[in-house]
C-alpha cells in the first residue's frame, strides 16, 4: 500500500464530538478539541511506526511494531490503559485498543494521495481526512 509516513494537516473532521463523548471526555475539553486543526506525523523505522498527532492544545505519541501486542496509555485523551495491536487489513493499518470501552480503535489508510483515519469507540466512529503537507 501508498506510504503513510509524512505530515499531514487536518482537511475535514467528522462526529470527533459523538467519538469523545464516547471516550467520557469532558464538555470542557471537548469544546477546545472540536476547535483544533490537528496535525499527523507519521515515521516508520524498520517495522517500527510512530504516530505523532499534534495540534496548538495537546499532543500526543504513539509507537508500535504492527502485528505486536503492545500497552498503550492515552495520555490527554481519556487517559486510560488499553490493550492495543495494530495489522494491515488490506491497504488499512488498523488498530485494536483493548480496555474499559468496547469497539474502540482506529484504522489509517490512503485514497486519492489523502489519509484517511476512522476511529472508533463503542458504535461511534469519527472520520478525519488529511492532506499531505
Ligand atoms: C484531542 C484533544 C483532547 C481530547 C481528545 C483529542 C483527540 C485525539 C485523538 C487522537 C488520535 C490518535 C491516534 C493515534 C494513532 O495512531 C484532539 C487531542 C480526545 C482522536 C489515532
Amino acid at each position: 500500500p501508498a506510504s503513510l509516513c509524512g505530515t499531514w494537516d487536518m482537511i475535514s473532521n467528522v462526529n470527533l464530538e459523538g467519538y469523545m463523548i464516547a471516550l467520557g471526555i469532558s464538555p470542557f475539553i471537548r469544546k477546545i478539541a472540536l476547535r483544533l486543526k490537528l496535525r499527523k506525523v507519521i515515521e516508520q523505522q524498520g517495522d517500527q511506526y510512530i504516530i505523532k498527532t499534534t495540534s496548538n492544545f495537546r499532543n500526543y505519541t504513539v509507537s508500535f511494531r504492527v502485528g505486536q501486542e503492545f500497552q498503550e496509555f492515552t495520555q490527554g485523551l481519556d487517559n486510560k490503559h488499553v490493550k492495543s495491536l495494530v495489522t494491515w487489513e488490506g491497504n488499512k493499518l488498523v488498530c485494536e485498543q483493548i480496555g474499559e470501552k468496547k469497539n474502540r480503535g482506529w484504522a489509517h489508510w490512503i485514497e486519492d494521495d489523502k489519509l484517511h483515519l476512522e476511529l472508533y469507540c463503542e458504535g461511534e466512529v469519527c472520520k478525519q481526512v488529511f492532506k499531505k503537507n
